[in-house]
């Protein structure tokens, strides 16, 4: 197999992708882009999954807080890009479990078997409480704005551990909202579109010693807070911009000016919580 066009003239083909939260809102996506990327893609989630569509594929049902179907699940993959996991602000023991046990049980095994790259899917929520008026770059203090934050903040971590420790190579890729259109104002700075998602995996799978990089995941919209000079070397150029949905969104009934949507990057998630007080 020949080395997916637009990638670094270096890139070794992957044999095996796993391919983790794949029944999810960007693993159905993922599942189709990033076919050309590996002979073979592993998809696994801990919800139903349709069937394999070829020999290309495997499907591998998996609960991310069991440490031994984990370790099972990565065995034979030479890349990881790992999606599985609780994608919103909900109770710590559930966070506890499916990211922060998840993220552990995923390096474990990578560890253990050899794989090389992972692509982490962590989130703006890391840095949820700087102000809508800040502008940030990869290097600046994490400030999480939940539970759902601290696990991604820990999965950084995990991620320049087992770097530095290990030498395992990530790139963490802190996601905007990448939906199919922004939903909000809010959204109008951190929309990703499932073109440019794809497109900075295929940079985080291939670009040749990346160590471990942060870098944010947005389309190329006009009124972004997110400055991504220290990950340049990916070489990520955004095709995509939010303002072609600027009269749909401003259309919408204004926010106040009070609203934590209004004021913080994270947005509402900066507000949510305590549970079960
Ligand atoms: P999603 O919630 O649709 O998908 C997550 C998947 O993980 C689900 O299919 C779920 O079944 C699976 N999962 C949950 N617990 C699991 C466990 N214990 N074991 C195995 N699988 C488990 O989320 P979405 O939107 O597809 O996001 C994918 C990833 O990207 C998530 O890690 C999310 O935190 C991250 N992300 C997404 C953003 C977005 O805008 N879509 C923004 C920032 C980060
Ligand atoms: C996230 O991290 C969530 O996974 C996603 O569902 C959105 O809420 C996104 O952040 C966002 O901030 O818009």
């Amino acid at each position: 197999m020949s080395a997916p066009a637009s990638s670094t003239s270096s890139v070794q083909p992957l044999n095996r992708l796993l391919l983790t939260g794949a029944a999810g809102g960007l693993g159905k996506v993922l599942r189709e882009s990033l076919r050309p990327y590996a002979r073979t893609l592993r998809v696994s989630d801990i919800a139903a999954l349709p069937p394999a569509t070829g020999a290309h594929e495997e499907v591998l049902p998996c609960d991310l807080a069991d440490k031994a179907a984990v370790d099972a699940l990565v065995a034979g993959c030479d890349a990881i890009v790992h999606l599985g996991g609780v994608s919103v602000e909900r109770p710590f023991e559930e966070i506890l479990e499916a990211n922060i046990k998840g993220v552990f049980h995923l390096y474990e095994g990578a560890r253990r078997h050899g794989v090389k790259r992972v692509v982490f899917a962590s989130s703006n929520h890391v840095i949820g409480f700087y102000k809508q008026s800040e502008t940030i770059d990869a290097h600046a203090a994490r400030r999480p704005d939940g539970y759902y934050g601290l696990s991604k903040s820990f999965g950084e971590d995990v991620a320049q551990f087992y770097f530095d420790r290990w030498g395992i190579e990530t790139v963490s890729i802190r996601i905007g909202s990448s939906f199919p259109e922004p939903a909000n104002r809010r959204m109008m700075s951190t929309w990703l579109s499932y073109r440019d998602l794809t497109s900075l995996i295929e940079k985080s799978l291939f670009t040749p010693g990346v160590k471990h990089t942060v870098v944010f995941g947005a389309s190329a919209n006009r009124d972004l807070w997110w400055d991504n000079s220290a990950a340049a070397h990916l070489g990520f150029v955004p095709q995509d911009t939010s303002e072609v949905f600027r009269a749909k969104i401003e259309a919408q009934p204004p926010v106040a000016p009070t609203d934590p949507n209004a004021i913080y990057q994270g947005g509402a998630f900066t507000a949510q919580g305590p549970f079960g007080d």
